[in-house]
């Protein structure tokens, strides 16, 4: 056996923050586990082992400021190990990344240039690094610092910021890419002063360094362009920490993404909060525990699904799901298996309604507005909220009172080519039928256009979901927690109905009400889904 001194290796300059000691005395750590976490000012890294052995003494603690050569522990290795001199400061390839890389200034040009093509900085590693988020589409107008692209080794993760503010114009890089210094990522039409010597040809640049897993930059970015959920937007659980908020290091963040479980799930114990490896191990011992319980006490828990490899039966492609579709799944997965859904059908008569809508059609036109039948839609929930606070509430997350909101946001369901969201259209029974038609075709643009900020899904009382320019006969809507209700829309279609003397033909809407029975009963959804139908089959009574 012999004695090996391991010290921080060459960060790149400067002193950093021990922030986390990974290892105690007495410890066996193999090749590769993190010892240390740094953080700067820049970048948060964890300083790996540069070989197998037992801890006999640490030099280090949480909170000291530490360089180049100081010592972190001492180790207790295997004599031939020793011998063969292995290196003792961690090589510069298994350090994490290099820390804090001195901000890389965006490149100066000569003349200032619309078209520039942000490249990959020097991230302090020469090996790729893989791409696992892209946070930009073409179209998107984007600020200076709004990060482009997130990058994760086993060591660090990362987000790329944009050097300029601009509109991208192509977005070369995509999720699975190996990214190296140099690489192109995306090309933005910058933002040029107007006396500024515009020139067209194309200029590459290099993006600012990027800042390595910094306690705020999570795997999902903050940006006004990112696409939220609008069921985490909502942030139904106060015990739900967001994105912006989670605090992990990146062999933590990788852990977790095996697990396929996302950190926002857990609570960190290390230091601000840090999320630890622990954290994620109790995380899994408990929902294995729950789940064993659960099947042991009530026999009801949930069978596991079979895993099926399908290419057994014939050719199969396996796409990978976006970022928006896996939180869109998991939030509909939370509210069905936690809230008790019964959902309700009928069919209204909106003749009267329709007669009146082809009337305003061309006025609405002239204005610049479409009027489909989803801003009556709003305006008799609005309404049918008002009458019956019950809906217009929300459960406490204990469950031991009902919050009534004295405002009146809905949200409407809209289909984006990259998955579901849910916009929330505010004080909707203060605004015009043309308001809301308005509203409605901005919002949706901007769902589809990937441009909604978190605030513009957040707040909602109620949802409506309209799959009537598609078809169908009805749906059951899941509801969007921690509203207590949500109405779902299909296709008009003439019916013929008896009206007491013959039958007549009637334009019919179907429409469905799934409501949370923890917080409604079926005679309260019975009155209030009356009422709507009343209001959508004369709207003469809208103005009540
Ligand atoms: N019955 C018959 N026709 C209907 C209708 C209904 N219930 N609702 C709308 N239409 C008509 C409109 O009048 C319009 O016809 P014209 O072009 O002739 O005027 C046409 O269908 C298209 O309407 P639209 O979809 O552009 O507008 P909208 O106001 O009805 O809906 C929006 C807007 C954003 C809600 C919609 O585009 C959308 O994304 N729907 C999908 C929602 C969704 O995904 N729900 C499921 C969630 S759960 O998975």
């Amino acid at each position: 056996m012999a004695k090996e001194t391991v010290k921080i290796p060459d960060l790149g300059g400067g002193s950093v923050d021990v922030i986390e000691v990974c290892v105690a005395v007495g410890d066996v750590v193999a090749k590769e586990d993190s010892l240390v976490v740094l953080e700067s000012d820049k970048a948060s890294m964890e300083i790996p082992s540069p070989m197998a052995g037992k801890v006999l003494s640490i030099s280090l603690k949480e909170g000291a400021t530490v360089e180049a050569g100081d010592v972190i522990l001492e180790l207790e290795v295997e004599a031939a190990k020793s011998e063969a001199k292995e290196e003792a400061t961690p090589p510069a390839s298994a350090v994490a990344e290099k820390a804090a890389p001195a901000p890389a200034p965006p490149a100066k040009q000569e003349k200032s240039s619309a078209l520039e093509m942000i490249k990959v900085p020097d991230v302090g590693s020469s090996d790729g690094i893989d791409v696992i988020e892209v946070c930009v589409a073409v179209g998107d107008v984007i600020s200076e610092g709004d990060s482009l692209v997130v990058l994760e080794s086993d060591k660090a993760s990362m987000e790329v910021p944009s050097p300029f503010s601009g509109k991208i114009t192509k977005v070369v890089m995509k999720v699975g890419d190996s990214a190296k210094l140099g690489a192109e990522i995306a090309e933005i039409e910058r933002e040029v002063a107007a006396a500024a010597d515009v020139n067209e040809a194309k200029v590459e640049t290099e993006a600012p360094a990027p800042e390595i897993s910094k306690p705020a930059a999570a795997t999902v970015s903050p940006t006004a362009t990112a696409p939220v959920s609008a069921a985490l937007a909502a942030k139904p659980e106060p015990t739900v920490i967001s994105h912006a908020d989670v605090y992990a290091g990146p062999a933590v963040r990788k852990l977790a993404r095996e697990f396929g479980l996302e950190l926002e799930q857990m609570a960190g114990t290390g230091p601000k909060g840090r999320i630890l490896k622990e954290d994620v191990q109790q995380f899994v011992k408990d929902l294995a525990k729950s789940k064993v319980n659960t099947a042991a006490s009530a026999g009801s828990a949930l069978p596991p699904l079979p895993t099926i490899d399908f290419s057994q039966f014939g050719e199969i492609d396996t796409q990978p799901l976006s970022k928006l579709h896996k939180l869109t799944a998991a939030n509909m997965h939370r509210s069905w298996v936690n809230l008790p859904h019964v959902t309700q059908f009928d069919e209204v008569d909106i003749g009267e309604l329709e007669d009146f809508r082809s009337g305003l059609k061309r006025e609405a036109e002239q204005r610049g507005v479409k009027l489909t039948p989803l801003p009556f839609l709003l305006k008799a929930a609005a309404v049918a909220l008002r009458e019956h606070p019950k809906f217009n509430a929300s459960l406490s997350a204990d469950g031991e009172s009902m919050v009534y909101k004295k405002y009146i946001h809905i949200g409407i369901a809209v289909d984006t080519p990259a998955g579901l969201m849910v916009p929330v259209i505010r004080d909707v029974d203060k605004k015009s039928l043309l308001d809301l038609a308005a509203e409605t075709a901005e919002l949706a643009q901007k769902a589809k256009d990937r441009k909604l900020k978190p605030a513009d899904m957040q707040g909602g009382c109620f949802t409506i979901s309209s799959l009537g320019s598609i078809g169908g006969t009805g749906f059951t809507p899941i509801i969007n927690a921690p509203e207590v209700a949500i109405m779902g829309v299909s296709k008009l279609a003439i019916k013929p109905v008896w009206n007491g003397s013959e039958f007549e033909p009637r334009k019919m809407l179907p429409v469905s009400l799934s409501y949370d029975h923890r917080a409604i009963n079926g005679v309260d959804a019975g009155q209030f889904f009356t009422f709507m139908g009343e209001l959508l089959a004369d709207i003469r009574r809208l103005l009540l």
